[in-house]
Order: structure tokens, then C-alpha cells, then sequence
């Protein structure tokens, strides 16, 4: 009998404790809504500061998994330029860029947001974005191959866009502005006027938003 109340009170212990465990974990394990959310008049770009909205082409947001952290940015450029950072890409984040195949390229709608990693993306297009050349996102991989025929450059996935490739993002726009001095540059020019301003008169150097870069 002795026997019987001792397994009794050990398997209710371990059910206690089985359920304590199970408390805790959870509490420290909180759930983050990760579901994309929309892009608000007055919202900056993380890394350039500027009004995501006013400007057209596709745009990124990034929502941490863990503490549910969003960044949200003007261009699919600039986010990559933030993910490819050595500290971001450890980040457990889920990624979002329009879908440029569902909307139209100077106000993408935020339905219209899908998941960056599945995304194909057209580069070395002349389809112009907030940060002047862009990349072009798109669900469908014949449509991205569509735009590429008809307005130049090439289909790269998610895990195809590294470093070099905004380099050669950053050189076209250097070489964009040389050659058209658009308003888009204009005002990036106003934005960058300072003490180190007139090395954009001679062709600049490789990056041109070196003061947007991520700190
Ligand atoms: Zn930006
Ligand atoms: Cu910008």
C-alpha cells in the first residue's frame, strides 16, 4: 500500500514538473506574427531614411521571428544592402518584397507582399526605383524573364544577390545620374551635399549611398 502512494505521488511530481517545463518554455518562446504588414505615408527606410512611399518600385520589409523586430525599407536594394550585412544574415527573419507580377511598379500594394527567399529577381533593368537602378521582384519566374527581355538584365534568386551584384547596382546608378541628372539623384545629391560632395562630379566611387549604409 506504502508502495502504491509512493509511485503515486512520483508520477504526479513528474507531471508537475512536466508541466511547469512546458509553462516556462513557452513563456520564453513567445509567438511572433510574422505576417507582412503594410507600408504607412511617413514610414523611413532603415537604411536610407527615406519616405517608402513616395517613392515607386518594389520595396522590402524584413519581421524578426524571435522578437518580431520590422524593418521596413524603400527599396528591394536597400534591403538587401541591410540582409547582406554579416550581422543581419544570422538573423532569424522572415522577408518580404512585392510582387511586381501583381502590381503596378510606382505604388506597389501591400497585398501584393511576398516571401523574399521565393521571390526571382530581375537586375541591370532600366526600370528606375526609390534608390535609382532596382531589382525587380517577381512570384513567377516567366515573368521576371519577361521584363528582363523586354527592358534589359538578368533573372538571379534570392541566394544569388550578394555584394557584388549592389556594386553593379551602385555603378549603373553613378552612371545613370552622369548621364541623366534625374530628379531621383537630384535629391540624392542634396542628401549627400557636404564636404566630400564633389567626388560625385568625378564618377564618385563604387558605393554612391555610403553615408545610408547600416551602422
Ligand atoms: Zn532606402
Ligand atoms: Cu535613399
Amino acid at each position: 500500500m506504502k508502495h502504491i502512494l509512493k509511485k503515486a505521488l512520483g508520477f504526479g511530481a513528474i507531471l508537475v514538473t512536466t508541466f511547469w517545463l512546458t509553462a516556462c518554455t513557452e513563456e520564453s518562446k513567445p509567438q511572433v506574427n510574422t505576417d507582412p504588414v503594410a507600408f504607412h505615408a511617413g514610414d523611413e527606410c532603415h537604411v536610407c531614411g527615406m519616405l517608402i512611399t513616395e517613392w515607386p518600385g518594389a520595396k522590402g520589409q524584413s519581421i524578426n521571428k524571435q522578437n518580431g523586430d520590422t524593418h521596413k525599407f524603400c527599396s528591394t536594394v536597400d534591403m538587401f544592402s541591410w540582409w547582406l550585412q554579416p550581422e543581419n544574415k544570422t538573423l532569424q527573419a522572415q522577408i518580404y518584397v512585392h510582387d511586381m507580377a501583381k502590381t503596378n511598379w510606382n505604388t506597389p500594394e501591400d497585398e501584393h507582399l511576398m516571401d523574399a527567399r521565393k521571390a526571382w529577381f530581375v537586375v541591370g533593368s532600366d526600370l528606375q526605383g526609390a534608390m535609382g537602378p532596382s531589382i525587380a521582384s517577381y512570384s513567377d519566374k516567366s515573368a521576371a524573364e519577361k521584363l528582363a527581355h523586354d527592358r534589359g538584365g538578368r533573372v538571379l534568386s534570392f541566394e544569388q544577390i550578394d555584394l557584388a551584384v549592389l556594386m553593379e547596382i551602385a555603378q549603373a546608378g553613378h552612371e545613370h545620374a552622369a548621364e541623366h541628372g534625374d530628379k531621383m539623384q537630384m535629391m540624392h545629391d542634396q542628401e549627400d551635399a557636404g564636404p566630400e560632395h564633389e567626388s560625385m562630379e568625378h564618377g564618385g566611387d563604387a558605393i554612391e549611398h555610403d553615408e545610408h549604409a547600416p551602422k
